[in-house]
This record gives C-alpha cells, sequence and structure tokens, in this order.
C-alpha cells in the first residue's frame, strides 16, 4: 500500500466504470461527447483516431459520477494496430459495463462478434448501440436492434451520435444494465465488529505518510465504523498497548497498517482478533480466501526466484517503497538470498505470467474490484499464484495466522494450500 492521500482520483476507483469498444470510426468517440454533452474525445474521420485507452470521470445523467473509458478500434491492424486491440480488450476485463458501438452501416463484423464472445465469457454487463442510424434507411438500425436483441440475449439499442437522435435510449438501456449487473466494492469493515463496540486503527506517521492527510482505507475505515454506529480510536503504533489498557471493553478489533503489525501484534493480547488494512483492502476488492491460498508458495522461495509485483497507479516511489524496497528485502530475508523481483506498474497487467513464480499484488485503493478480479482470473487461468501485499507482509513478519483470523474461510484456504504444497513437495 503507497501513501496517496485520498483525493478525487479515490473516488474514481468507487465510479462505475463503463468502456466504450468497437470498430475504428464506429463512434465510439462521438458517442461519449454526445452521452456526456462535452467534447471530451476528439473525433475524426480518420480511422484509429483514438489509439489508447482514455479515462474521463465526468457525471452521466440520471447515474451519478462515472468513469467512461474510450478505446482504441477493435479491428487496428498491423503490429501496432494488434498491441492497441490487445489494450483495448485487456480494459474490458474489469469494466462494470461494456458499451459495443456498431456502425449501422457496416453491420456487425468478426471483431464485433469476437468481442462480444468475450463479454459473454466474463459477464461483463453491456449494451450494443448500432450507431450512425442516419446513414441508413429510416427505421433499419432500430430494426437491427431489436432483432440482435431478441436473438443475443443483450440489450440493443438504435442512435446517431452525430444527429443526437436515440441518445436518451442509449441511456436508458445503461441505466437499466446498471441496475442489473453492476458489482460494487464491497464495504471494508462490514461484519467485523458489532454496533457500538471500540474498533482500534493504528495508524504510523512515519517517513511514507501523506503530509497531512490519511490514506483511502484509513479514511474508509473511519466512515464505515461511524456509519454502523460503532466507536474507532486512532492510535500511533506506539500507543497500542496503552490505548488498549484504558478502554473498560476490550475493543472488537484492532486494524493496523501492515507495516508496523508484527510490533503492534506484540502489543496486543492473543484473545483481541488484529488484521491489517490490507487485508481489509484484499477482502474488499478480491477473493480474499483465493490470495490467502496463493501466498502458500511464500515459505518455498528460493533465492533468484523470479517473483512480480504489481501495482495499479503511479506514485512517486519513496526510499523506502514497500514495493520496490521492502517487500524485496523481507523476502530476500526469508529465503537466504534476493529474488529476482519485476514491478509492473500499470493498469494494464502483464500478459504472460508464466515466467514467474508468485504474483504480488498491490491492495488497488485507485481501481475497482471488478478490475482485481480480473487479474486473480488471468493468475487461475495461467495456473500462478497470486497474493498481495498485506498478506505477503504479514507473512514475511511471521503474524498471518493472526491476522487472518478474523477471517476463517482465508485462514482455511491458507493452511490447506500450504498443507498441500508441503504433501506435493
Ligand atoms: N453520419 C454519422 N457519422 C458519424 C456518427 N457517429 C460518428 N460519425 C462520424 O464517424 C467518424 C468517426 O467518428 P469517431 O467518433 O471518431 O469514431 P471512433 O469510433 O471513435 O473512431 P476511432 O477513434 O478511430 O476508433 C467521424 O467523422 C464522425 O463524425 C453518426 O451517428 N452518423
Ligand atoms: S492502487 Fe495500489 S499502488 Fe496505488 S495507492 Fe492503491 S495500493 Fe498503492
Ligand atoms: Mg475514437
Amino acid at each position: 500500500m503507497n501513501s496517496v492521500p485520498i483525493t478525487l482520483q479515490v473516488q474514481k476507483a468507487l465510479r462505475l466504470h463503463i468502456g466504450i469498444f468497437g470498430c475504428r470510426n464506429a463512434g465510439k468517440s462521438s458517442l461519449i461527447n454526445r452521452l456526456t454533452n462535452q467534447e471530451l474525445s476528439i473525433v475524426s474521420d480518420v480511422p484509429g483516431t483514438t489509439t489508447d485507452p482514455v479515462e474521463k470521470a465526468c457525471e452521466l445523467h440520471p447515474i451519478g459520477p462515472v468513469v467512461l473509458i474510450d478505446t482504441a478500434g477493435i479491428d487496428d491492424t498491423g503490429a501496432l494496430g494488434a498491441e492497441r486491440v490487445r489494450k483495448s480488450l485487456g480494459v474490458l476485463s474489469w469494466m462494470d459495463l461494456a458499451l459495443l458501438v456498431i456502425d449501422a452501416a457496416t453491420g456487425i463484423t468478426a471483431a464485433d462478434q469476437k468481442l462480444l464472445k468475450d463479454i459473454r465469457e466474463l459477464g461483463t454487463p453491456a449494451v450494443v448501440v448500432f450507431n450512425q442510424a442516419d446513414r441508413v434507411p429510416e427505421g433499419t438500425a432500430e430494426r437491427m436492434a431489436s432483432d440482435f436483441s431478441a436473438a443475443e440475449k443483450i440489450p440493443a439499442v438504435a442512435c446517431s451520435a452525430k444527429l443526437g437522435t436515440g441518445i436518451e435510449a442509449v441511456r436508458a438501456a445503461i441505466v437499466k444494465a446498471v441496475e442489473a449487473g453492476w458489482e460494487p466494492d464491497q464495504l471494508l469493515v462490514s461484519g467485523l465488529i458489532p454496533e457500538g463496540r471500540t474498533a482500534i486503527l493504528v495508524v504510523p506517521i512515519d517517513f511514507g505518510a501523506p503530509k497531512g492527510r490519511l490514506i483511502p482505507p484509513q479514511v474508509q475505515s473511519i466512515r464505515e465504523l461511524l456509519d454502523q454506529k460503532s466507536r474507532c480510536l486512532v492510535v500511533l503504533e506506539t500507543q497500542v498497548a496503552d490505548a488498549i489498557s484504558e478502554l473498560k471493553v476490550p475493543p472488537a478489533i484492532v486494524i493496523t497498517d501492515s507495516q508496523a503489525v508484527k510490533r503492534v501484534a506484540a502489543q496486543v493480547p492473543p484473545e483481541i482478533p488484529l488484521t491489517t488494512f490490507s487485508i481489509l483492502m484484499a477482502r474488499s476488492k478480491s477473493d480474499l480466501a483465493e490470495l490467502a491460498r496463493g501466498a502458500a508458495v511464500l515459505p518455498e522461495l528460493k533465492p533468484g526466484d523470479p517473483v512480480l509485483i504489481c501495482e495499479t497507479c503511479s506514485h512517486n516511489p519513496q526510499g523506502e517503497d514497500i514495493g520496490r524496497v521492502k517487500i524485496p528485502n523481507w523476502l530476500a530475508k526469508n529465503a537466504g538470498g534476493p529474488m529476482k523481483i519485476t514491478v509492473a506498474v500499470s493498469k494494464d497487467f502483464p500478459t504472460d505470467l508464466r515466467p514467474y513464480r508468485v504474483v504480488i499484488q498491490c491492495g488497488g485503493c485507485m481501481v475497482t474490484r471488478r478490475h482485481m478480479l480480473a487479474r486473480l482470473r488471468e493468475c487461475r487461468k495461467q495456473g500462478i499464484p497470486m497474493t498481495n501485499y498485506g498478506i505477503a507482509i504479514s507473512h514475511l513478519q511471521g503474524v498471518l495466522e493472526r491476522t487472518l483470523s478474523p477471517f476463517p474461510e482465508a485462514l482455511e484456504a491458507w493452511r490447506e494450500s500450504k498443507a498441500a504444497r508441503s504433501d506435493a513437495a
């Protein structure tokens, strides 16, 4: 977890992400501009105008704040074109909703069919838009849309992004698809402590802490605890023992920054549940049990083993950066020598994971749950274990059983996976 302060960017992670896909010149960028009533995207009759995924945070009436992602045409050709297509398809894997824009005058292409297949496989809610209705005889695009939706069971509408006709139907279809299929991020602390009890949150104010601010999981935890009428006591790592002893009723849980977990664990009596913000993030953004299962490979790592460390947002690495310095150092200490570390910083997940023994993923506070689940799915597909920063740090500090204990399913997954690996060895 890096110390990126809570900003509009963070709220962006909690917004609905809508990807606009389709062939070159289908009118994807024109549709974005119509939907938002702004000139957000460059429109031109030169095929391939949009070359990279471009995110625009905006208000989409009546849904509210969303992020629209304009993408490059899925029918692009040549080596560069193929790379653009790969990027567009990569974006699809973590979208909350996909809009497939089809030029009604051209009809459905092989590239559209391939995208529809991917949409089905991923289970992404989708709306198909037959655009450029003004370029075909009246009623044709509408008929194409209703035939398509009857045959494919995917909502479809017709419009002309150029003239602005049918845009309300596109909007209504988006709203309907969102209502039916959006999977929002899970809450961080929900279900962890009963109403009215106290949670102690441990927030080290060290070199890595942002000036004058708290980081997103800390802010979110405070807000959720207050929402559920629980109390929270926010303390420094040096104040944990005193805070516990001053409470009349012991805290229902202690939640600490991962990097202080060993020092905090030493101050918290074993009967008081303890976990970390990063583990809560793993639960909220991904599948905690599967990430715990993935961690079972960590005790087997040997010096020189290839390890992929993934971060989903760029930030200015600081001296003691967690992904570049601390985790590699702890891994080296545990294994008796340094690993071969690769750090990938991008929303775009590396395609070939097979060279690595394990993927250690950041908390993903800047991206959606769907995004993190897409990464986990890709690791599963390629047979590479994935874990996350919080789980890895707890393991490397020797306290993972303790920090997973509030989550019995994840604890069981970690134990089972470790046992299965040692049986197989
Ligand atoms: N007649 C008509 N032209 C349209 C319509 N929508 C878009 N266009 C035109 O089609 C061309 C391509 O539009 P864009 O919005 O740039 O298409 P795009 O899908 O973003 O294209 P790439 O970024 O190149 O993949 C432009 O000249 C638009 O003015 C429409 O509904 N009717
Ligand atoms: S998205 Fe990942 S790298 Fe970026 S601040 Fe959140 S945890 Fe750190
Ligand atoms: Mg475009």
